[in-house]
């Protein structure tokens, strides 16, 4: 799964812009990578990111994912508002990626209506205070008994079983510790018979590991090291960033490990 990001550029234009353009571009550029899966967002989860309005974060990824069309790859839309995951179906999306577990009012429903596959992630708290203290008594079984709750909850609203895949959320809510003790155990969370989505890529828990990668674009080393654990235990679908390394590291370890096992 490549993330293509349409929020706008706090860099070039501080924020007030963004390029649809741009985006396709770069989303064509991940599917020509490899990329399996397109994860279109018009909303930063980040902590302290604003929040975007419904017909706003529409007007951004509408034309996006309608220029993804020509990829020839499925997409995913990077949401929480039912709202935005209609016009995405409608505009040719097919997967609805949650990082709230459709915990929306009338998400369920619409997710169930649409007849879209859905990813359920686990988030503690919500997104600008999450990281402030996040606490678990028990982060393995917590996260479980979660995304386990949340998969029998959209399977009873009508959403097929066999379009829902569950996702721990790295770094939603999570100190470095709760992070590790999570891939650690990533094993029992890919055997429940949802495929388990993991996004690990350039993470900040990875500066927590290496103190000099500050910035996001110096964890590369640590995002690969980290998506090929989570390829190994049992993952279905990794959010990336880099498809090409990320490909070029899973098809590197298969070579190794050879062929019969
Ligand atoms: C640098 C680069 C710093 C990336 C932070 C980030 C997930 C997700 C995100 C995930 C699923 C991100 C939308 C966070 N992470 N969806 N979305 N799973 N299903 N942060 O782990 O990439 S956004």
């Amino acid at each position: 799964m490549g993330a293509v990001n349409v929020t706008p550029d706090s860099f070039s234009d501080g924020g007030r812009f963004f390029d649809p353009a741009r985006a396709v571009a770069h989303g064509l550029e991940l599917a020509a990578q490899g990329a399996d899966l397109l994860d279109v967002g018009g909303e930063s989860t980040r902590p302290g990111a604003e929040p975007v309005a419904v017909a706003e974060e529409i007007g951004r990824v509408v034309p996006v994912i309608e220029g993804l069309k020509a990829a020839g790859v499925p997409i995913s839309i990077d949401t929480l508002k039912p709202e935005v995951a209609r016009a995405a179906v409608a505009a040719g999306a097919t997967i609805w990626n949650d990082v709230t577990s459709l915990s929306a009012p009338g998400s369920l429903e619409t997710a169930a209506e649409l007849g879209c596959g859905v990813v359920l992630m686990h988030m503690q708290g919500e997104p600008r205070t999450m990281q402030q203290a996040p606490r678990y008594d028990d982060v393995l079984g917590e996260v479980e008994a979660y995304l386990l709750a949340r998969a029998e909850a959209a399977i009873s609203a009508g959403v097929r079983r066999d379009g829902v895949w569950i996702d721990p959320g790295i770094g939603f809510g999570k100190t470095l510790a709760h992070n590790l003790a999570l891939l650690r155990s990533l094993d029992r969370l890919a055997g429940h018979g949802f495929p388990l989505v993991l996004g690990v890529s350039r993470k900040s828990f990875l500066k927590a590991i290496d103190a000099e990668a500050a910035e996001a674009s110096d964890r590369l080393g640590g995002s690969l090291a980290a998506a090929l654990w989570g390829a190994r235990q049992g993952a279905a679908v990794l959010r990336v960033h880099d498809v090409r390394e990320t490909r070029q590291a899973l098809a590197t370890w298969a070579a190794i490990e050879g062929e019969g096992r």
